[in-house]
């Protein structure tokens, strides 16, 4: 039996046969795009459409400079610098057989903690015309509630008070911007890829916030010379297991520390607002549109939203992934249901043709039993994630006196999440910036319910809302009495 191959530049010809290479000449590939966060999902999302642009269509112009800022994720600085920055994709179908393709759009590779003078200097480099983000929702540090900006986090607050060495993504773009000035250079397009109402707003607000901390009159420039287009992006893209590391070794014969898996799905909606001329992203696929809110609320409170649900519900029965949790018809019943009164209801009635064409194809997504997709994951930093995907809908529904049912029992059942046992009597891990906070306000609402409402950088005022009360302690005492399953079925 053959030995699998070490993939990197060296090698990767020799892969041709077995799965899709990169046809391009990777040394003519310039970089214009810096992307700050190479995550897994970055992988399966933007730079795959970087990847199919070069491949399909000659976007030569547009490779990627991989930046990553923080101490955790050495591990992808040495495997993207010991492959060439080449790493498989590996994607699955419902239906289908695996797709397996090498992606060579990122063609650099940087990283904040061993030089971060470097970092600033590539983000001021004039070629650099779109710096791009997936730093994930507590990158942006904002207060969960008010939504702005939070100065007071220490990390910010460091960099503040230290900006030529900064920690943070607002810092080392600040530097960077300072560079391009006194160069004479020009700005350029700052383009956020998480899942975060109005991104590009968002980051914008927060990073002006944070400019007009150290030097306000910075911000004129600053402003006449970025853009922050929104943008939608959508692919599940679970972690990478060690079986899919030994699935390529043995059967593709293929040597890749780091390779990622995704569905077949994928979506990008993006605010045509770019400060230079911009990709031809709508040759592979990509939409740009004047607003996005609309998808942007379809997605964050459809299917992030399910996530979490599955999530937490998930959890407490017992299961251990999406689809696992996706393929109980209970738990996709209350799912739906969910949907159907309490989100969509809210959404832009104009456009219910494609709420529904989204909310069928998510369903399939969800139960995909191929993807590996752990609740863990999805419950992971839930602080972050529950006030961006769920509680809008809470707000929405009690705003019109609508049903509040269902979401009212979710947040129960998320307080229920920290008491840190399931359904079979099983311990699972909570993990979380603020685990110490959420398991404290958890164990105190065993005697009074409303102590976990009281966490006010998640719920702002919910805690006095006597219609949402009502139902969230009738539905905490329920499931603290019962199984998760046995309530959901009621
Ligand atoms: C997930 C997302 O992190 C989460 O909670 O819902 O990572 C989700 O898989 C992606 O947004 C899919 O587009």
């Amino acid at each position: 039996m053959q030995n699998p191959v070490y993939l990197n530049i060296e090698n990767v010809e020799s892969l041709k046969n077995r799965v899709s290479t990169p046809t391009f000449d990777r040394d003519k590939v310039m970089t214009s795009i810096a992307h700050i966060g190479v995550s897994n999902f970055h992988r399966a999302h933007q730079a795959y459409y970087m990847h199919e642009l070069m491949e399909k269509h000659g976007g030569l112009n547009y490779g990627i400079c991989g930046i990553d800022l923080l101490d955790a994720d050495r591990k992808i600085y040495n495997v993207l610098k010991d492959q060439d920055g080449l790493y498989t994709l590996i994607v699955k179908d419902a239906n289908e057989s695996d797709h397996v393709k090498i992606i060579g759009s990122i063609v650099e590779y940087f990283f904040g903690p061993e030089n971060p003078m470097a970092v600033i200097e590539r983000l001021a480099h004039p070629d650099i015309e779109i710096i791009s983000l997936t730093i994930a929702e507590d990158g942006y540090h904002l207060n969960e509630i008010t939504g702005e900006f939070d100065q007071e986090n220490p990390v910010v607050a460091e960099d503040v008070k230290n900006p030529f060495y900064p920690k943070t993504v607002f810092g080392y773009l600040f530097q960077a911007f300072k560079l391009r000035k006194s160069r004479g250079l020009t700005g350029c397009t700052i383009l956020s890829c998480d899942n975060i109402k109005g991104n590009g707003d968002t980051v914008k607000e927060s990073f002006f916030n944070y400019v007009n901390k150290i030097e306000p009159e910075f911000l004129s420039w600053l402003k006449e010379n970025t853009t922050f287009p929104n943008s939608m992006v959508d692919r599940i893209t679970p972690l990478t297991r060690s079986e899919d590391i030994d699935t390529l070794k043995n059967n593709f014969l293929i040597d890749d520390q780091w390779p990622v898996v995704c569905e077949s799905f994928t979506n990008w909606i993006i605010e045509d607002n770019f400060f230079h001329e911009r990709p031809q992203w709508e040759k592979g696929g990509v939409q740009f549109v004047e607003h996005i809110e609309f998808y942007d609320k379809m997605k964050l409170q459809l299917l992030n939203a399910g996530h979490t649900i599955l999530g937490i519900l998930g959890t407490l029965q017992g299961y251990k992934t999406v689809s696992e949790a996706a393929n109980d018809e209970d738990f996709m019943y209350f799912l739906k249901t969910y949907m159907d009164e309490e989100v969509i209801p809210v959404l832009d009635k104009a456009e219910v043709h494609l709420v529904e064409k989204y909310k069928s194809t998510l369903i399939t997504r969800f139960k995909n039993p191929f993807i590996y997709d752990s609740l863990s994951r999805i419950c992971d930093e839930s602080s972050t994630k529950v006030p961006i995907f769920i509680l809008p809908t809470v707000k929405a529904q009690l705003s019109k006196d609508k049903v509040i049912d269902r979401v009212a029992f979710v947040i129960a059942a998320w307080c229920k999440y920290y008491d840190g046992v399931d359904d079979q009597g099983k311990a699972y891990k909570v993990s979380d910036s603020i685990s110490n906070v959420l398991i404290r306000r958890a164990t105190q609402s065993q005697q009074d319910p409303i102590k976990f409402l009281e966490i006010e950088s998640v719920f702002g005022d919910l805690n006095t809302n006597p219609v949402f009360i009502e139902k969230y302690v009738r539905y905490l005492h329920h499931i603290r009495e019962r199984t998760i399953k046995d309530c959901i079925k009621d």
